[in-house]
């Protein structure tokens, strides 16, 4: 017995969106199967030492072979939606040619089984498995690669469009840029802040070529929108300089996304501050017409915020959970608030917020994890916070619905409102899965 936690009663308006989400090579496993080929998460879990473990997402949560139990478990949490990624080296392998029919084949069942379960499909286009073909070719500091993901994209959307309204091309492209060619911790695992910055600008490029391409071919109106994990930057103090470091760090980490894609022009300090370290984004005339199409919708992916002072990040005094992310709710608030002020006439969905954290294997058939449920309560309680201050902020997706293969940290980080156990797959609903399926109905009732 023990953990109990009241459902939320969350003023939000009625048609709030309530979701759950994953990604492809997080989830899926069977990496030879159909016709598939490599993706750079393929070949970077194979890098010693790259990969907490040595793991890789060989395997995974097998849904490939489990999506029919996987979709049931979603339905019965009563959520409206689900939000997936197709994997490009499934759907077109080696990234360039025709479409692999075997590889559509399962995302035709996939969202066949969610549509006879009344669950909404949300689907992101790339969540980070780039096919190893193109990054062979140069990867996203290539121009090459946004043409081949527009290529990509139609070839989806004249598949799934009959059924699927929801498109989103890209997840947190300041992790593919960042993490994957200036940092090294992600796939492919590169070092150069001059690829780095090429890589931003090349997927907002693909960004705005696929969202022409997806409104073109899919032959009836879609809502087509793009996931950042934006920066919540706040200053330490108010002397100038740290007032300037967190603006610095809110340019590289928010605007320099969001001001070409809604404004149609990169952020002037910037760009200034790139060109005096001789770091130049490889811009070409139209470029910024094509990034900036229509926005039907923006993702936000919140974990934490970030306090910048004049010597850099500041770390406060707040709970962490597993990631040694630091816990701050009303960061939430004040972000979402933000950006409907900075970005004004933009519908907002958090397309991933949730938390790892070290707890107790199922036992009786129970996962007792009233950290997840205490931290998905707090950070619902802000985004309603947002919505009563004027944000224009419709719908919530947990992440995650199981589980997974959490990147660099392997899978010892569980992010899942479902544990997996994955020796067998067995998967049990922890206490929050519970909690948040009765905090959904609550909201309808
Ligand atoms: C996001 N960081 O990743 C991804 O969209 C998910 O696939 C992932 O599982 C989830 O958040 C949890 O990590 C991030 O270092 C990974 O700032 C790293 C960072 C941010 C987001």
């Amino acid at each position: 017995e023990g953990f109990r936690m009241e459902p939320l009663d969350l003023t939000l308006p009625r048609d709030f969106l309530w979701g759950v989400a994953t990604s492809a090579y997080q989830i899926e496993g069977a990496v030879s199967e159909d016709g598939r080929t490599a993706s750079i998460w393929d070949t970077f879990c194979r890098v010693p030492g790259a990969v907490a473990g040595g793991e890789t997402g060989d395997t995974a949560c097998d849904h490939y072979h489990r999506m029919p139990q996987d979709v049931a478990l979603i339905a019965g949490l009563g959520v409206d939606a689900y939000r997936f990624s197709l994997s490009w080296p499934r759907i077109q392998p080696g990234g360039k040619g025709p479409a692999n029919p075997r590889g559509l084949a399962f995302y035709d069942r996939l969202v066949d089984e969610l549509l006879a379960k009344g669950i909404r499909p949300w689907i992101t286009l790339y969540h980070w498995d780039l096919p190893q073909e193109l990054e062979d070719n140069g990867g996203w500091p290539a121009r090459d690669t946004a043409e081949r993901f527009a290529d990509y994209a139609e070839l989806c959307v004249r598949q799934l469009g009959d059924r699927v309204r929801w498109w989103t091309t890209l997840n947190e492209p300041w992790c593919s840029a960042v993490l994957g060619y200036e940092l090294g911790i992600h796939a492919p695992g590169r070092n150069d802040r001059g690829d780095s910055l090429a890589a931003v600008h090349h997927l907002l490029l693909g960004h705005g070529l696929a969202a022409q391409r997806l409104r073109a071919a899919a032959g009836h109106p879609v809502q087509v929108g793009i996931t950042l994990n934006t920066t919540h930057a706040i200053p330490a103090d108010d002397r100038p300089a740290s007032v300037a470091a967190a603006h610095h760090a809110d340019g590289l980490g928010t605007r320099l996304y969001l001001d070409p894609l809604v404004h149609g022009r990169y952020p002037a300090d910037v760009v200034d501050a790139l060109h005096r370290e001789n770091v130049h984004l490889p811009l070409h005339d139209g470029d910024l017409a094509d990034i900036a199409q229509p926005l039907d919708f923006l993702g936000v992916n919140y974990y934490t915020s970030h306090v910048v002072g004049a010597d850099g990040p500041v770390r406060r005094d707040l709970p962490r959970t597993a990631m040694d992310w630091e816990i701050h709710p009303e960061g939430l608030t004040d972000h979402l608030v933000r950006l409907g002020r900075d970005y004004p006439g933009l519908p907002l969905y958090v397309t991933e917020n949730g938390a790892a954290f070290d707890e107790p294997a199922p036992s009786g058939g129970e996962v007792a994890d009233p950290r997840r449920t205490a931290y998905l309560d707090a950070h619902l309680r802000a985004v309603a916070a947002a919505h009563a201050q004027g944000a224009d902020v419709r719908g919530y997706f947990a992440w995650s619905l199981m589980d997974n293969f959490e990147w660099a940290e392997g899978y010892a980080k569980r992010f899942g409102l479902v544990h997996v156990d994955y020796p067998t797959q067995r998967r049990t609903l922890k206490q929050s899965a519970r909690w948040y399926a009765a905090t959904v109905a609550r909201s309808r009732a």
